[in-house]
C-alpha cells in the first residue's frame, strides 16, 4: 500500500465512525483498499479498534485509524494492535510533522517502542516485522489549519510524511468562515496544498463524504489520489432514506 500510494496510484478507501466489526467487514467486502477507523471523533475504543482490525485482515484491506491527536503513546498502541498506517490530525509545522512520523517508526528513523504485541504475532514474526515496519508503515498528516497551509512546504519535506489529508472542516474554522468548505479561500488552501504534494511527490487525500461520478471524477482529475469514499454511517443513512422514500412514494 505504501509503494502505490508514493506511486500516486489512486486509492479509494472509506472511513468507519461506528466502531463495529460487522461494518468493516462490509466494507471491506465491497472492495475498499484500505479504511480508517475514526479514534478523533467517535466512541471507538482501542479494544474495539483491535476487534475491527482483526475482521479486516480477513478481507486484506489494509487498516488505517485517524488518531485523536498527533501523540506518541496512542499511536503507538494503534501500530502494536495492528494498523498499518496512521492518520494523524491537526499537522501544524514540520515540528509536529516530524513527532507523527517518530511515532510511527522503529529506531533510528522514530521512537516506536519494541514488544511482543498483536502486530508481530505476539512476539512470534517479532524480527521479521521490526524488519519491515518502517518502511511498511503509512503515515498521512492532516493539514485543516492556516498555519498548516502556510507551512505546508516544511511538513512536505519531512522524511517519512507519505501523504497528507485534508481537514475542509476545520480549515474553513481556521481561516474564521466555520462549515463553510466551499468558500474560496477553503477551496484556494486546497489547492495550495495540491500543488505542494505535486511539487513534493507526496499523496494528497480527501474525503468525499458523499461520493458523486463528478466530484470523484474532479478529485481524480485534479490530482488527488488517497480518497475515502462515504463512510459507514453515512451509508446507512442514505440506503435507509432512499427506501423509506421509495416507500411512501408509493
Ligand atoms: C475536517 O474536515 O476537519 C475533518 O477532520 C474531516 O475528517
Ligand atoms: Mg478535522
Amino acid at each position: 500500500m505504501r509503494k502505490d500510494l508514493l506511486a500516486l496510484t489512486p486509492l479509494y478507501g472509506s472511513w468507519i465512525q461506528t466502531g463495529s466489526p460487522a461494518a468493516a467487514e462490509i466494507l471491506a467486502n465491497a472492495g475498499f483498499r484500505w479504511l480508517a477507523v475514526d479514534m478523533e471523533h467517535t466512541e471507538t475504543s482501542l479494544k474495539e479498534f483491535t476487534n475491527i482490525a482483526r475482521s479486516m485482515e480477513k478481507y486484506g484491506v489494509f487498516p488505517m485509524v485517524r488518531a485523536s491527536e498527533n501523540n506518541t503513546v496512542e499511536i503507538r498502541k494503534y501500530l502494536d494492535c495492528g494498523a498499518k498506517g496512521i492518520i494523524v490530525p491537526m499537522v501544524n509545522s514540520a515540528e509536529e510533522a516530524k513527532k507523527a512520523v517518530a511515532a510511527c517508526k522503529y529506531p533510528p528513523e522514530g521512537v516506536r517502542g519494541f514488544a511482543f504485541v498483536r502486530a508481530n504475532d505476539w512476539g512470534d514474526s517479532f524480527d521479521d516485522y521490526v524488519k519491515r515496519a518502517n518502511c511498511e508503515t503509512v503515515v498521512i498528516v492532516m493539514v485543516e489549519t492556516k498555519a498548516a497551509v502556510e507551512n505546508i512546504d516544511e511538513i512536505l519535506t519531512v522524511d517519512g510524511v507519505d501523504g497528507v489529508f485534508i481537514g475542509p472542516y476545520d480549515l474553513s474554522g481556521s481561516y474564521g468562515i466555520p462549515g463553510q468548505t466551499g468558500h474560496k479561500t477553503v477551496k484556494d488552501a486546497m489547492q495550495k496544498v495540491l500543488a505542494a504534494c505535486k511539487r513534493h511527490k507526496k499523496a494528497a487525500g480527501q474525503h468525499i463524504v458523499t461520493p458523486t461520478q463528478e466530484n470523484v471524477s474532479e478529485a481524480i482529475s485534479s490530482g488527488f489520489t488517497f480518497l475515502a469514499l462515504g463512510m459507514d454511517t453515512v451509508f446507512v443513512s442514505e440506503g435507509a432514506k432512499a427506501a423509506l422514500n421509495m416507500a411512501e412514494q408509493k
